[in-house]
């Protein structure tokens, strides 16, 4: 299996825990955002990255391939079988996918490491506009939804907490963490996630390229 994309991305490091998870062997395919190679739109329509080519198989877009992925490979599963909880499930990456890509990945990991990295100024008052206007709500709802021991599906590490919490992965890069005394549940959430030898072996692999 090939994962086409870049590890620092929140989306490809969602798909590279769930082939880890699954103990699925996979090379990664270096593509860098606004940069893709000719013909990338053959196995990504939209340019986007992260895309799977298994066999003959090509998929783009994270959510569609862990779903991919756990349809075809379901022995470790990461979804809830239930329908309701797996709908569930379901939401929660959507709004990692949607929200927190807009919020985290674009407001403010792209402004404050991307765009260095590439030689760019950060518009660091686009940032701060970004932490008031739309952070705290981000933060408000994820703090009532999180229980207050185990993942927020039950006590394993489901796709619903990799996608959230791969998100916040790079919002810590990019110098922001959730304040524990206004978001106690979501803040000891968020700490249960990373510390999953999982999501471990992800940011461990991604200090090699940040420092
Ligand atoms: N919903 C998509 C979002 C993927 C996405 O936005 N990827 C970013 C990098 S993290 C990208 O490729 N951006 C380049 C672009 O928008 O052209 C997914 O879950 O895979």
């Amino acid at each position: 299996m090939k994962v086409y994309g870049a590890i620092l991305s929140p989306m490809v490091r969602k798909v590279i825990v769930a082939l880890e998870m699954k103990g699925l062997d996979f090379e990664l395919d270096l593509v860098i955002p606004f940069n893709t190679p000719e013909g990338f739109e053959k196995i990504s329509p939209l340019k986007k990255i992260p895309a799977l080519q298994d066999g003959e198989v090509t998929l783009a877009d994270s959510s569609i391939i862990c779903e991919y992925l756990e349809d075809r490979y379901p022995e470790i599963a990461l979804y809830p079988t239930d329908p309701a909880h797996k709908a569930k499930a379901r939401w929660y990456e959507e709004y990692a996918d949607t929200v927190l890509m807009k919020v985290i990945a674009e407001g403010l990991f792209f402004e404050r490491v991307v765009k260095p990295m590439m030689g760019m100024e950060t518009d660091e008052d686009k940032v701060q506009q970004n932490l008031k206007d739309n952070m705290p709500r981000t933060l408000a709802y994820l703090e009532s939804v999180v229980p207050e021991q185990g993942f927020l599906l039950g006590e394993s590490l489901m796709m619903a907490d990799i996608g959230i919490g791969s998100c916040f992965i790079n919002a810590g890069y990019a110098g922001f963490e959730p304040d524990p005394s206004e978001y106690p549940a979501f803040a000891a959430y968020l700490h249960r996630v990373k510390a999953h030898p999982a999501l471990q072996k992800r940011i461990k692999e991604d200090a090699k390229l940040l420092n």
